[in-house]
């Protein structure tokens, strides 16, 4: 198409980031010669993603897209492709697609509230469902931890519309002091079931039930241990099969 003017780049795809994620986390990648000012299309293993931020390219056809992980991608690696509509690129990374997102995690897609959260070390309530188990004493910047609450603290997560919902996953915070003893799930539809006491080291306490159809389910603390200072979780999966 170039005529005169010398060799035209051909449009690249690079620095995708991160590049393993759970189903519904979000990654970015950035593009380059593009067609300039076009809307872009990414697919993951195949599947149309939801492209968020920077979803066009600037004049010159660089843009930095970011995305949401489709569900339904069986785990592991995962090709990504952006689109102008005229030329489709993959990135020479692969995603990959961590356990979790194969039985279908729509926690990450919901809109999380919370009783509290610490906005000043950045312990907010979307941490508990970035894709990420990890927290103090590793990287705290992964959970969500509340103003010294205890029992009686909670997380809501609400979806725009129904999710057949069958498992929950809950990770407390991984410290020594903070610990979940005993808590309540309440869904939308007015059913509600008992978890357990979390396991202290932040590994997975899995709450499986009856398949529902709901459009929000909250994480009530009904017990926390005495040591507890901020009670928090540093994950929740909630599964759709
Ligand atoms: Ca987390």
């Amino acid at each position: 198409m170039a005529s005169g003017g010398g060799s035209v780049p051909p449009p690249s795809v690079s620095g995708l980031s991160p590049t393993s994620g759970l189903a519904g986390s979000s990654a970015q990648v950035s593009v380059s010669n593009f067609l300039p000012s076009h809307g872009l299309s990414v697919t993951v293993g195949g599947v149309a993603a939801t492209v968020g931020s920077g979803g066009t390219t600037d004049g010159s056809g660089s843009a930095t897209v970011s995305f949401t992980v489709p569900a339904g991608l069986s785990a592991g690696d995962q090709l990504v492709v952006v689109s102008d509509g005229t030329s489709s690129v993959s990135s020479p990374v692969r995603f990959t697609v961590v356990s979790g997102s194969s039985s279908g995690n729509v926690a990450p897609l919901a809109t999380v509230t919370a009783s509290t959260e610490n906005v000043s070390t950045g312990q907010l309530a979307v941490k508990a469902v970035d894709g990420s188990t990890d927290g103090y004493p590793g990287d705290y910047s992964h959970e969500w931890a509340t103003l010294g609450e205890k029992a009686g603290a909670w997380l809501s997560l609400g979806w725009s519309s129904p999710q057949m919902v069958s498992s929950v996953v809950l990770f407390d915070r991984p410290n020594s002091d903070d610990q979940v003893l005993g808590g309540t799930l309440s869904f939308s539809d007015g059913s509600s079931v008992s978890v357990p006491s979390l396991s202290n080291d932040g590994s997975g306490v899995t709450v499986s039930f009856a398949p529902r159809s709901v459009t929000s389910v909250t994480f009530t603390v009904t017990s926390a241990s005495a040591t507890t200072k901020n009670i928090g979780l540093s994950e929740i999966q909630v599964l759709t099969n």
